[in-house]
């Protein structure tokens, strides 16, 4: 009768578009399509350190568009709650964990990735793009043993750049220059730079012992060289005329992105440009124009400037007549950190803001908040703006660029995931495997299961949760997104399951 033909209504629906989905390609047609592509990709931004993803205390007009115009991923992961993991899993598509040495790199470490492997820039290169990289690298350098006074190489040259304009490591760590295709940018071949991260050269300050000589104090760690009245990690000498200003460094790279779009908008070959900027990793500083302007303290001021940032490279897309040819990703690296070793009030004038979101922990942390991150899609035409909660994780971004270009690399670990990028598909991952310090667990599905671990709670000297615990903790992320309710006693055959999935993926 009429209720049975209503049911089965709705069953052909389901067979009908159920099927579909699976078999045919409805959705986003790619067809090789070339867009030019650009990463923005920040450094310890948190997932709750935008107003699109709902922060109160700050506002974010310029990368909220990207949110509210294009895709906004609610479900996104860096691939672990560091750095130089993290980054080397999004360029290569293959997890962090299976590569022992990817770890916080310091500033002397050799080049991470093989120059033979397979990377985003390399297999867009394949197919006819121009790559470039702009901002910070920390994936190593040369082969161990860089004389910095020479070409530094290999480097992100060689792994499928054709441009690049970098820091080595990172803004804390020596050595503070730029250096563009392997040359030490500014550098006068009668001060030579040296680099040492075991010893300081003799009678240079060091941030321990000269104190008086500081307009930043150290809080752990970061008490070696001392550039710009700023103490580091590692120590240094010579290079004074390639010293970078620190204040300077988000125009200086915004400036060498900008400039390379305005010279490879005019160009037949699509472009490449991962623009990877230092806010708001340590130390802050913020140029004065943004100086006290988030009332946050530096950690504020330079979230702002990276807004005003992003916004001044999307006007030149619009500039350039290219916004409409030009695909747009935005994520962070890891999960936000307050106080990383400076003592610079990030703490003491964080006031309501919660760069973590609703999620528990941050940087280094296990839990959610060292890999779940802001995460969105934006192409003005081809994506229609929306908000997808489907599971992503940056590692994705290898096989689903292939993919939409036309080729035909991708990895074991990296997802085609292209139509969900597109925001024509919420059938995203089922599981993934999360990392913080060479640490593991599995989201999958709904949940999260952190296997035991040894080690302290919390990092003390950062004060964020590390996720380290001596019983499986297993959680309903969806809906406990605070990681409150440990449900591993209750459910067991669950995670019982979850666990047996962990360790097939992590092939142990
Ligand atoms: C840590 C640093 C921290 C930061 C981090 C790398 C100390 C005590 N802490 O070792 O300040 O530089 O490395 O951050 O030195 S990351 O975002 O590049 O991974
Ligand atoms: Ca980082």
């Amino acid at each position: 009768t009429m209720k049975n033909y209503r049911l089965y209504l709705i069953f052909s629906f389901i067979v009908a578009f159920g099927c579909k989905d699976q078999n045919s390609k409805i959705s986003y047609d790619v067809n090789g399509e070339k867009p030019n592509i650009i990463i923005i990709y920040l450094d310890d931004l948190g997932y709750g350190d935008l107003s699109a993803y709902g922060a109160t205390e700050i506002e974010t007009p310029q990368i909220d568009k990207l949110a509210k115009e294009g895709m906004m991923f609610t479900n996104a992961y860096a691939t672990s709650a560091t750095c130089t993991p993290s980054r080397y899993a999004l360029l290569t598509g293959i997890y962090p964990w299976r590569n022992d040495d990817a770890k916080i790199l310091p500033g002397s470490a050799p080049l991470l990735i093989e120059t033979d492997q397979m990377t985003v820039p390399k297999m867009l290169k394949n197919e006819g793009y121009n790559t470039a990289i702009v901002g910070k690298w920390h994936l190593g350098l040369g082969d161990g043993n860089v004389n910095w006074n020479e070409k530094i190489t290999p480097g992100p040259n060689e792994v499928g750049f054709d441009y690049a304009y970098i820091m080595a490591a990172t803004q804390d760590r020596v050595p503070t220059v730029y250096i563009e295709n392997g040359h030490v940018v500014g550098l006068d071949k009668d001060d030579p730079i040296f680099v040492d991260y075991d010893k300081n050269f003799e009678g240079e300050p060091t941030g321990k012992d000269n104190p008086e000589m500081l307009r930043m104090m150290w809080h752990h760690g970061h008490n070696s060289s001392i550039v710009n009245g700023i103490p580091r990690i590692g120590y240094m000498k010579g290079g004074e005329s390639a010293k970078w200003i620190d204040e300077d460094m988000a125009d200086e790279f915004l400036i060498k992105a900008k400039d390379y779009i305005k010279v490879k908008s005019k160009d037949s070959k699509p472009f490449f440009l991962y623009y990877a900027m230092q806010q708001p990793h340590v130390p802050r500083t913020p140029h004065p124009r943004f100086e006290g302007k988030s009332g946050m303290g530096p950690r504020g001021d330079v979230i702002l400037e990276a807004d005003w940032c992003v916004g001044e490279l999307m006007r030149t897309l619009e500039e350039e007549g290219i916004l409409e040819n030009t695909l747009v990703i935005f994520s962070s690296d890891n999960g936000p950190v307050l106080n990383d070793g400076y003592y610079d009030d990030a703490v003491e004038k964080l006031g309501n803001h919660r760069p973590w979101g609703p999620f528990r922990g941050g940087k280094y942390s296990l839990f959610e908040a060292g890999t779940r991150i802001p995460f969105m899609t934006y192409w003005k035409g081809k994506i229609q703006p929306g908000v997808s909660d489907a599971l992503i994780s940056q590692l994705d971004i290898l096989s689903s660029f292939a993919s939409m270009v036309g080729s035909e690399v991708k990895t074991d670990d990296s997802l085609n995931l292209i139509d969900v990028l597109m925001g024509k598909s919420n059938q995203g991952r089922e599981h993934l495997i999360l990392e913080a310090i060479s640490r593991t667990a599995l989201r999958s599905g709904n949940y999260v299961m952190i296997p035991p671990y040894d080690g302290p709670a919390i990092l003390e000297s950062v004060n964020i949760e590390l996720g380290n615990n001596s019983e499986f903790q297993l959680f309903n992320i969806t809906q406990d997104k605070g990681q409150k309710n440990n449900l591993a006693q209750q459910e067991t055959e669950l995670l019982a399951k979850l666990i047996k999935r962990f360790e097939e993926l992590r092939g142990n």
